[in-house]
């Protein structure tokens, strides 16, 4: 589903005509944008059915539609296991989680429910904000990672604005002779840069504010796209 990469994945973190807005002005960028990512802003704004059903028809049903419930796959597993089912009932493609915190049995379920429902399973190894793990131990991220592909997960959230992070874990998974792509947030107002984040082996970068608040989305997208193009020819 992810394949046309390296690519963009617009985080509409706004409301729905403005969401509906953007996606317009972008909608024919097919080479550029890989995917949309919706969050829990305009869920529990508009409801979840209704905000994929808008963006699949103002998208022409171009782009497959990531959910970011900011943060899911947290709470104990059969809860986890029944959110995943209304998310994958409401027509969304493939669902983030964050178990950071959450544990094994909640990841296991996470991804259990993913694949019975035939969605795309994404985990967050570690987070753009400088003290994500404030709460976690040393190597929390490393845990999950490893346990991730050993349930078969491919799809990875890592930080743009820390690329050394990205690289460690693009590594990682390499050593393990495990192909995975990393969806990036963090760049722009965050620090990261999306052509720094590819280089450091980001597939897809996640990028909010830097589109949505740009005067003109589809010249910013299209600018975007132009920097990561010419890292992924380079590497
Ligand atoms: P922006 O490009 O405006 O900073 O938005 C980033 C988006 O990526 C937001 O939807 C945020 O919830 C998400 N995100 C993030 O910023 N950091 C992470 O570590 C994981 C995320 O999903």
């Amino acid at each position: 589903m992810f394949e046309n990469l390296p690519g963009i994945i617009p985080s509409l973190d706004v409301e729905i005509g403005e969401a509906r807005r953007v996606v317009e002005e972008i909608k024919d960028l097919r080479r550029e944008i890989c995917g949309l990512k919706i969050g829990s802003l305009l869920a529990w704004k508009y409801g979840l059915q209704r905000v994929v059903e808008e963006m699949k028809k103002t998208s022409d049903f171009k782009f497959p539609i990531i959910f970011d419930a900011q943060k899911a796959g947290t709470d104990i597993p059969e809860m986890t296991r029944k959110q995943v089912k209304v998310v994958a009932d409401a027509g969304v493609d493939a669902f983030i989680a964050a178990p950071q915190g959450a544990g094994s049995a909640t990841l296991a379920a996470f991804v259990d429910a993913c694949l019975e429902h035939e969605i795309i399973p994404i985990v967050v190894v570690e987070m753009t904000h400088q003290d994500f793990d404030a709460f976690l131990s040393g190597d929390a991220s490393e845990k999950i990672l490893e346990d991730a592909l050993e349930r078969g997960v491919e799809d990875f959230v890592a930080p743009a604005n820390k690329p050394e992070r990205l690289k460690f874990y693009k590594n990682f998974a390499e050593e393990k002779k495990k192909g995975i792509k990393i969806f990036s947030p963090g760049v722009g107002p965050q620090g990261g840069g999306p052509d720094s984040a590819v280089a450091a082996g980001a597939d897809f970068v996640i990028v909010g504010r830097a589109i949505y608040e740009a005067e003109n989305p589809r010249r910013e997208v299209i600018r975007i796209y132009e920097k990561i193009k010419k890292v992924k020819k380079a590497v």
